[in-house]
C-alpha cells in the first residue's frame, strides 16, 4: 500500500511540482485525480475538509493532510532527503 495519497490534477502546476518532489525523493504515493470543478470534489472535502489541490494525505501527517505545494515540498524534503 502506498505511503501517501496525493489528490491532484494533471493540468495543475502546483500538483506537478509536488509530483516531481515525490519522484525525486522516491516516495511512494497513490494519485487520485480530482474533478476539474471544485463543486464535485466531495471525496477530497471528506478527506481534508477543503477542496484545493494538491493535497497530500496520510494518517501520520500532523493534521492528517497538507494542502499547499510549498508546505508539502518542505515536509517531504525534511523527512525524505
Ligand atoms: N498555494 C497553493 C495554490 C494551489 C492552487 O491554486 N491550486 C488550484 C489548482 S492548480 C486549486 O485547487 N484552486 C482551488 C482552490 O485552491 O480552492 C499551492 O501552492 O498549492
Amino acid at each position: 500500500m502506498a505511503e501517501f495519497t496525493l489528490y491532484d490534477r494533471p493540468d495543475c502546476p502546483y500538483s506537478k511540482r509536488v509530483r516531481r518532489v515525490l519522484d525525486v525523493l522516491s516516495v511512494d504515493y497513490e494519485e487520485i485525480v480530482v474533478p476539474d470543478d471544485k463543486d464535485d470534489r466531495n471525496e477530497l472535502e471528506a478527506a481534508t475538509g477543503q477542496r484545493g489541490i494538491p493535497a497530500l494525505v496520510d494518517d501520520e501527517l500532523p493534521d492528517g493532510y497538507i494542502a499547499d505545494s510549498g508546505d508539502i515540498s518542505a515536509y517531504l524534503k525534511e523527512h525524505y532527503n
